[in-house]
């Protein structure tokens, strides 16, 4: 995970928004290590405020958002390696979220070479929250973001399946269209569905069709009917239902402090809620807590779709205000063992 600072993203000068990724930081070190990379002059404080199992590392990024600026790790057997894709902050000039993004665009290379694994720079754009795998050759994406000619102008569906497919080592990519509704990241995949389980995806979900959202979920839950993935298997959709819809207060929107070249956040605009973007670790599931009226349902839902970890709930609404969720400011790195030039 990486810690938060900015004031142009994060209220309060990012003060509520290090709480909350402290606790999602405690739930996951429950289940497997957590390193923390923080800017040198927030290490003290980063320090202190998360356990002393928790490993903290000196790491400069532009934000906070680890699933998409750091590293995605594939594996051919027990070996790990790291996929590091180009990085725009989510559009570059053409409705990024913020200019410049260097920093970020360091990370994932700074990752590998901290837990000494190899490195594949891989030549497009692309988040780490902008693709699901089922872990047997099927990926999850979205038209809305990968499609979309601020991030890989030039190229078309077919060269950008061919690259993800060489990169992740898939055989299978599902498209589906549009992403949450009013999604800042150009409608990652990760904040709609994901893989339960090889074959089984859980889906956003809103009967409500006044809701901009019902059209979305329902073109998806209709191109997951329709797919077969890697290994020929129709998938199993669970409905998982959206929170809200939850809007920006005016409080909320007040503590943010505006700054040039970042997206503005004002009150009252449609957050991009989900309880879908959650993190899998090993043994336990970390869900966002969203909305009091829903909470405990999905927490028992997600419960049902992963009988073998623990299920936990953590308060995100601070990192929803941000533009993402808990998968988003995760990222996994497989156990495993490094070959070639850098581990010992
Ligand atoms: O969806 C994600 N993987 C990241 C969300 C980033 C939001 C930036 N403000």
């Amino acid at each position: 995970m990486l810690w938060p600072r900015r004031p142009d993203n994060w209220r309060e000068h990012a003060a509520p928004a290090q709480r909350a990724f402290a606790a999602v930081v405690k739930a996951i070190a429950q289940f497997e290590p957590v390193t923390v990379g923080v800017h040198p002059a927030a290490f003290e404080q980063a320090r202190l405020a998360v356990e002393p199992r928790v490993r903290v590392v000196r790491l400069d990024s532009d934000d906070a958002w680890m699933r998409d600026v750091g590293p995605t790790c594939v594996m051919n057997g027990a070996e790990v390696r790291g996929v590091d894709w180009h990085f725009n902050a989510w559009g570059g000039l053409s409705g990024g979220l913020y200019f410049p993004w260097d920093r970020d665009e360091l990370v994932a290379r700074r990752v590998l070479e901290t837990e000494g694994l190899e490195r594949y720079r891989a030549p497009i754009v692309c988040e780490g929250g902008a693709i699901h795998s089922d872990g047997e050759g099927t990926l999850l994406v979205t038209e809305q973001c990968l499609l979309n000619p601020n991030r890989n102008a030039g190229l078309g569906r077919r060269q950008i399946e061919l690259l993800l497919k060489a990169y992740t080592g898939t055989e299978t990519v599902i498209w589906l269209g549009q992403g949450v509704f009013n999604d800042e990241t150009d409608g990652h995949i990760d904040n709609l569905a994901c893989f339960v389980a090889p074959g089984e995806v859980a889906l956003g979900w809103t009967d409500d069709r006044r809701d901009p959202q019902w059209a979305i979920s329902h073109d998806a839950f209709e191109r997951l009917s329709a797919a077969r993935d890697a290994c020929g298997r129709r998938l199993r959709i669970h409905k998982i239902p959206m929170p809200g819809p939850l809007y920006m207060t005016a409080s909320e929107a007040a503590g943010i402090v505006p700054a040039p070249g970042a997206k503005p956040r004002h009150a009252g605009e449609r957050l991009a809620a989900s309880y879908v973007n959650f993190y899998i670790a090993n043994g336990g599931v970390v869900v966002p807590l969203l909305d009091p009226a829903l909470d405990d349902r999905v927490l028992r839902l997600v419960q049902r779709l992963f009988p073998q970890r623990r299920v936990v709930g953590v308060p995100a609404r601070e990192i929803l205000l941000g533009g993402g969720n808990i998968h988003c400011i995760t990222q996994q790195i497989p156990r495993g063992e490094a070959r070639g030039s850098y581990r010992a």
